[in-house]
């Protein structure tokens, strides 16, 4: 293969797995390795030159500090590598949006950083493992790539990291962008941008740190009582994310421990339960020392209050303004 050089950073996930049977309803995911899958590609005589690292092989249920450490690290020494124009993680769906969103904001927006997965195991019929992996070189081979943060590329679309959740449990278009769709369209033959690099040359956002503050998610129902609140403050949760009910709400007894647990030193984010829809500042937030997630869902709200933590972000008008940036 010739082209630009492109790093290939593999973790697992669906786009590896294996059923065994293309009919199968059970697969097991992480089964291919990154050599398997170069030279799979290598046959679709893409214009690239791929070097693979494997770094696991696991479903991505089961990713969290200990590899966004190593990745982290990887990335940052690709991004110093003068030979490489891009990077390409391979990864299962079920927690890329995370995985996405904290590199999106602990990386430089220099080179294209590019998260692919699959619905579909590899020996299942129609599977969109290999269709999505020869899109992603193509996004990741792409200067105009550049400028934009971490992306993700699914089902012939590019979402940018901070828009992108996993929006179906099945189906191979099971992502979606919020507030903003796609920000691209990609197939093997074609790439268009809908429109130019908004963050380019922009540094880091944050220092990464591995080990970063414990923050909860509480996830709001009709009925909740404030303990549930209390129990993950004792438990031991510096910060707190309310997957609220509607725009961020919850039953009273549940907002009154949570202004107790923001005047006591434990943030408090106000995200949704509801799958898309802004969460806006509301009158009693000024009073509480709440922090409105606007358009972030509670998973990435929850690295977003991790990152600010460890940054010694801790002034609520200032957690703000972060959780309100593009
Ligand atoms: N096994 C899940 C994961 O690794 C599903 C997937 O990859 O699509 O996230």
């Amino acid at each position: 293969m010739t082209g630009r050089h492109i790093k290939v950073f593999a973790t697992g996930g669906t786009i590896a797995g294996k059923a065994g049977s293309a009919t199968s309803r059970d697969y097991i995911p992480g089964q291919i390795g990154v050599d398997e899958l170069l030279g799979e590609a290598a046959r679709l005589g893409l214009q690239a030159t791929l070097v693979g690292t494997q770094f696991a092989s696991i479903g991505s249920e089961d990713i969290g500090p200990a590899l966004w450490h190593i990745l982290h690290d990887a990335i940052s020494g690709a991004m110093a590598d003068d030979a490489c124009q891009g990077i390409i993680i391979t990864h299962g769906t079920d927690t890329a949006e995370e995985t996405a969103f904290l590199l999106d904001q602990t990386l430089p927006t220099a080179k294209p950083v590019i998260l692919v997965g699959a619905m579909r195991p590899a020996d299942a019929v129609g599977s969109d493992g290999m269709r999505n992996f020869a899109n992603a070189v193509g996004v990741a081979g792409d200067e105009q790539a550049a400028g934009r943060g971490v992306l993700l590329v699914m089902s012939d679309h590019i979402f940018a990291a901070r828009d992108v959740r996993k929006a179906r449990t099945e189906g191979v278009d099971a992502f979606r962008g919020f507030p903003r769709g796609p920000v691209g369209h990609v197939t093997p033959a074609s790439l268009e941008w809908f429109g130019p690099a908004w963050r380019m040359g922009e540094a880091a956002r944050f220092a990464f740190y591995p080990d970063m503050p414990r923050v909860s998610i509480l996830y709001a129902y009709a009925g909740m009582p404030g303990d549930d609140v209390r129990d993950a403050v004792l438990s031991g949760a510096k910060g707190l994310v309310l997957a609220g009910l509607g725009q961020g709400n919850a039953p009273a007894a549940v907002r009154e421990a949570l202004a107790q647990a923001a005047a006591s030193g434990v943030p408090v984010v106000r995200a949704s339960r509801v799958d898309q829809g802004l969460v806006d500042r509301e009158p009693d937030d000024d009073e509480n020392g709440f922090v409105a997630a606007r358009a972030l869902g509670p998973a990435k709200s929850r690295i977003l209050l991790q990152l600010l933590l460890a940054n010694g972000i801790t002034d609520p008008i200032r957690q703000q303004e972060a959780f309100d940036r593009r």
